[in-house]
């Protein structure tokens, strides 16, 4: 790696597992967090960070060039319930923050981006079982809107430009390092810490509303890998399909009871039902598993363990 690596948005849910990732991997001093809030004192401490808004196009052509940086990890946007409350709003965080990067990228000496995509691209129309790489993406939702468009953008990006901008379809993530931000696959998160604390969980989503989820580790380790790839392994440059696991409230309840015996869930559908409805209830990922070699290493129970396991202790 010539320069360094920033990583934008990373206060968020990713962003604080993923720096810490980096940093592991390239050395504390050659990660850059950035973030318009300060992020958790795990990132904030371990290595340089930057009070940065993407939609601030001379700032961030500063930092780039102040830190030699040379991959960008774009990771701020307004997620799918958020975005529903203020569809202009984000819009313009989702799309713009994208189109900033990818025309600096055009410009400056940058060497990668990666810019995830959400399974959100997907629609009612589209198959809801291992929903294929390629199929119906008519998304009825801003924040799907704007992930499909930004997919259009990065492969319009290398092909016109030749900006070298890796993406993935993220499933709904679940870790205990940081809280989910306003997703509708949040509910995966929350759960566990409820079971912990209260032995209980309102549910805002169907008892049997099956969703593709993954363990945040493997979709850290699933972004690094397929930023490392040689660039010709990358074939798909909109974005990739990965899956991790499927399964509905009901399910990932009973796996927690398991182990809280007293444990109850109930449920209360509201507004997010109708999000998680349009969605596939699973992914077909044979593309990136054929490209790059991807593969998933996380099931529902081990997924279970390992959340219950350290939120417990920490
Ligand atoms: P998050 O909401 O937890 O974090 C986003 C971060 O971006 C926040 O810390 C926020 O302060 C920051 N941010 C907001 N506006 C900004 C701006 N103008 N400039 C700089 N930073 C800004 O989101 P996340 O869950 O970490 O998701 C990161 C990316 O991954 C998003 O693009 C999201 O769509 C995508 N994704 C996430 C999931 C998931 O389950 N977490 C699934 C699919 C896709
Ligand atoms: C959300 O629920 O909005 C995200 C996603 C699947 O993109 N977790």
């Amino acid at each position: 790696m010539s320069g360094k690596i920033l990583v934008v948005g990373a206060a968020g849910q990713i962003g604080t597992e993923l720096v810490l990732k980096l940093r592991d991997q390239y050395g504390d001093n050659n990660v850059v967090a950035s973030d318009i809030k300060t992020p958790g004192y795990e990132v904030f401490e371990g290595g340089p960070y930057e009070i940065l808004d993407i939609l601030d196009l001379k700032r961030l052509n500063h930092i780039v060039s102040k830190h030699n940086i040379t991959q960008v990890y774009l990771l701020a946007a307004l997620l799918s319930s958020t975005a529903e409350q203020n569809p202009g709003f984000a819009w313009n965080l989702n799309m713009n923050g994208l189109l900033n990067l990818l025309n600096m990228a055009r410009k400056n000496k940058i060497e990668k981006i990666f810019w995830p995509s959400s399974i959100a691209v997907f629609g009612p129309n589209s198959p809801k079982e291992m929903c294929p790489q390629y199929t119906i993406t008519e998304p009825n939702t801003v924040y799907g809107i704007s992930k499909l468009a930004g997919e259009r953008w990065c492969e319009y990006f290398f092909e016109k430009s030749d900006v070298d901008v890796r993406s993935i379809r993220y499933p709904g993530l679940i870790g205990w390092k940081s809280q989910p931000g306003g997703g509708t696959t949040d509910y995966a998160v929350h759960i566990f810490h409820k079971a912990l604390k209260d032995r209980h969980y309102t549910c805002y989503l169907k008892e049997d509303s099956f969703l593709p989820m993954m363990y945040m580790d493997d979709a850290i380790r699933a972004t690094i890998e397929l930023m490392e790839a040689p660039k010709e392994q990358i074939k798909i440059r909109s974005s990739y399909n990965i899956a991790g696991m499927s399964f509905s409230p009901k399910e990932i309840a009973s796996e927690i009871k398991k182990r809280i015996a007293d444990f109850k869930i109930s449920f209360d559908p509201d507004h997010r039902q109708s999000i998680a409805d349009s969605w596939p209830s699973s992914i077909d990922d044979s593309l990136a598993r054929q490209h790059w070699l991807w593969e998933a290493h996380y099931d529902l129970p081990k997924m279970v363990d390992v959340m219950l396991k350290n939120l417990q202790f920490n």
